[in-house]
């Protein structure tokens, strides 16, 4: 019989729209500061729109003198910020103090608006170990092993829905690398399998350090990922702090109600180096590439919107910045004040019951440490 030329299945058709869902990310001011969703923006009030940028001016000074800091020799890792502020002030900004938030290095912002201080991130940065002590306790401190938090999250928001908590749910970041790592998938799929509050975050900002996010993955977008762990997903522009903090506010709403995680894609860019150890981003991007994302930069973009409704000057900014700029200052002082670390402490952390050589270490740092 001969093959006839119908198919029973179009592999090459299925993959095509694979991605068809996505092909619209949620977007409400649109990247020439024109409000493309004027309902959604309608809900917003002025103050609260005004605190959107003046928290996005806070995010991108702290980037500003931390690099400062950086080149001074005062702090220890940090991960830049600036150009992710809409990404991660619109997100955060949706939950709530009894939320879990798990978040990783480049989340630092997140965690200081969620019930830290600037002190005490500036203290993470220098590897002191109260940099872990938080005054809000519902925090983990940032995970370096890219994935981990998601494996953590599941934990997290099984305890949630074990404990019968109401109207809470975890909250955790990666960027697009971290959704290659086999923690991303089995914190999600444990997460959805058990139905357990939470809200992923993938913040896509291009670049896994030196490797593109297209070498990185086949998919052609990260939400997708999720459907296949029967996790609803989204792309929201990340330059679009109005847009993200909505999406954001929606998927912790449908978490705590008990439908299970949600998983948001938010698409941003990282302006600069990947760490402050001083890769070189000129190495492996173009200015090609560079240039439209920096034009899309959130700030500008929300500038335009309030300066439209009369609610912002450059006056203003300047004068926040001023400020911000101090209370950095000042946080940096105290971090700087807090009593050095005693290797004897971390033994008798470590060990409960120390063997003899532990204990002969103790005492020899002791030793050391009353000099
Ligand atoms: C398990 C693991 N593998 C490799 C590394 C080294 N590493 C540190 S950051 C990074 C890239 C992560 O990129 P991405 O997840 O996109 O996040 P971004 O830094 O861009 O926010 C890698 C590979 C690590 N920390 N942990």
């Amino acid at each position: 019989m001969a093959n006839g030329s119908k198919q029973i299945v179009d592999f090459a058709k299925i993959k095509a729209t694979m991605a068809d869902p996505y092909k619209h990310p949620v977007q409400v001011i649109d990247r020439e500061g024109k409000v493309v969703n004027p309902d959604i923006l309608a809900k917003y009030s002025d103050d609260q729109l005004v605190d959107f940028m003046k928290k996005m001016v806070w995010e991108r000074t702290l980037h500003e003198q931390t690099m400062n800091f950086s080149r001074q020799g005062r702090l220890g890792f940090y991960a830049p910020t600036a150009g992710e502020e809409a990404s991660e002030m619109g997100s955060v900004t949706a939950f709530k103090e009894q939320d879990f938030l798990a978040p990783a290095y480049r989340d630092l912002p997140q965690m200081i608006q969620h019930g830290t201080t600037v002190a005490k991130g500036f203290l993470w940065s220098k590897g002191h170990v109260e940099g872990n002590i938080h005054e809000n306790k519902n925090m983990l401190f940032p995970q370096i092993i890219i994935g981990a938090q998601y494996v953590e999250t599941a934990g997290v928001a099984l305890g949630i829905k074990k404990n019968k908590d109401k109207d809470r749910v975890a909250f955790v970041y990666t960027g697009d690398g971290g959704t290659s790592q086999g923690d991303w998938y089995e914190g999600v799929n444990f997460t959805s399998a058990f139905q357990a509050p939470a809200v992923f975050f993938v913040q896509n900002n291009g670049w896994a350090i030196s490797v593109p996010r297209y070498k990185q993955t086949a998919a052609e977008t990260l939400a997708q990922k999720a459907v296949a762990m029967g996790v609803p997903s989204v792309q929201v522009d990340g330059m679009d702090i109005v847009a993200v903090h909505e999406v954001s506010k929606l998927a912790r709403e449908y978490a705590a109600a008990g439908n299970g995680p949600v998983v948001i894609e938010t698409l941003t860019y990282r302006f600069g180096a990947h760490s402050s150890a001083g890769d070189d981003p000129s190495r492996y991007r173009t200015k090609e590439e560079e240039k439209p994302w920096f034009d899309a930069d959130p700030l500008i973009r929300m500038r335009k919107v309030l300066t439209d409704k009369k609610l912002w000057s450059q006056d203003q900014e300047d004068k926040l910045v001023e400020q911000y700029k101090d209370d950095f200052k000042e946080a940096m002082k105290e971090a700087e004040a807090a009593p050095a670390q005693k290797v004897s402490d971390f033994l008798k952390w470590t060990y409960n019951v120390p063997t003899p050589s532990v204990k002969k270490q103790i005492a020899e740092f002791e030793a050391k440490e009353s000099k």
